[in-house]
């Protein structure tokens, strides 16, 4: 970075610094165990509602997705204020239900008045996930997911989107135990950095290609959640519009625009592969620079790409978030960088929206 250095950016230190809160979070959420399963036991029956603002309710999209995969619970996502605006499409008749409340802050308006609602005029109860153990989410919530996350300074989110997923990722692990998952654990923040650090050079390389003009991110399933974060990382930190849908849903209009200053991201998943490695070439024929992430473990050859970045095998696709999600935050600040746009200091944003409702 030639106005301030990487390592002066807290977002970057925050995005470069994640994998060890996850190492702390681990620690933390372990002695907690018990508390996790009776909260698993006395919730199985009930539909657990995910939900946040911004980068916390794509968080809530991703997170209730996995733990649905994980324990067979399930899920929906929401944004804070459709509980405010349209409550009846949420929790439907008379059908039983957990709210889980996301917030770094725990302090934003939406969420806070959406917890409110669904605890006292629905008497639904609420479990908590927030960076922020002393705000009013969480002193108000029934329950909570509690350890020191470490506080982040940014406005930005970034290792805080994964070390809260982790923490949800981690209680569907309890609820429904597996051995592969419980080992995979212990190795997922050390290969997820050694991956960080092994590509950095190429996201950096990527970020500062000066023709892309059009940023476009594909997922399905859990995946889209992080499609849509990434897309919102690119936005904040580099003032650029951006694109996000589910990967097969982008034949259907939104290829239109394809030009060649786009660059299409590819979230490839295990379940969905055959079919996106078939979009990924017809996508090619349009004109579009691609950037893949994909497993190493998948059962097919990728199509030949403009840049393929290949993660661990073995972590199956409720682990493998944890590798590309650092990557696509790097993607969002190099571009910042590349535009000469400090990303601690994203335009027209604050750390919390504070509305008069
Ligand atoms: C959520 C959030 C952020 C966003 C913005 C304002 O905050 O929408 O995702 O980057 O700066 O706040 P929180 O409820 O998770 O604290």
């Amino acid at each position: 970075m030639d106005f301030i250095s990487a390592n002066q950016s807290l977002t970057y230190q925050e995005i470069t610094r994640q994998q060890q809160e996850w190492q702390r979070a681990l620690y933390f959420l372990s002695r907690n165990r018990e508390k996790y399963r009776i909260i698993g036991e006395d919730f199985k029956n009930h539909t657990w509602v995910f939900s946040g603002c911004g980068t916390s309710y794509y968080l809530a999209q991703t997170a209730s997705l996995i733990f649905e995969m994980l324990t067979g619970i399930k899920t929906k996502a929401v944004p804070a204020s459709e509980i405010l605006i349209f409550p009846d499409t949420v929790f439907i008749g008379s059908g039983k239900y957990l709210m889980v409340p996301i917030s770094r802050s725990g302090t934003t308006t939406e969420i806070l008045k959406a917890a409110e609602k669904t605890r006292t005029e629905l008497a639904i109860p609420t479990l908590a996930v927030s960076c922020n153990p002393a705000s009013p989410l969480v002193r108000e919530s029934n329950l909570a997911i509690e350890f020191p996350f470490q506080r982040e300074k940014s406005v930005v989110m970034t290792g805080s989107f994964t070390t809260m997923l982790l923490s949800l990722v981690y209680l569907g692990a309890i609820i429904h135990p597996r051995t592969v998952l419980t080992a995979r654990l212990k190795t997922l923040a050390e290969d997820s950095q050694t991956i960080m650090k092994q590509y950095e050079p190429l996201i950096k390389e990527i970020a500062s290609r000066p023709e892309f003009e059009n940023f476009v991110f594909l997922g399905q399933g859990p995946f889209q959640g992080l499609a849509n974060e990434a897309a919102l990382k690119i936005q904040e930190m580099a003032l650029i519009n951006s694109q996000s849908y589910h990967s097969l849903e982008y034949r259907h209009g939104p290829m239109s625009t394809v030009t060649d200053s786009t660059l299409i991201t590819f979230i490839t998943s295990h379940a969905g592969v055959q079919h996106e490695a078939k979009l990924i070439q017809d996508l090619k024929k349009l004109g579009a620079v691609e950037l893949v992430l994909a497993a190493r473990d998948l059962d097919m050859k990728m199509p030949k790409v403009d840049y393929l970045i290949e993660v661990p095998g073995g972590y199956g696709d409720v682990l493998i978030p944890f590798f590309y999600m650092p990557l696509l935050q790097l993607l969002g600040f190099y571009r910042a960088v590349h535009r000469r746009i400090n990303p601690d200091k994203p335009q027209n944003l604050s750390a919390v929206v504070t509305l008069e409702i």
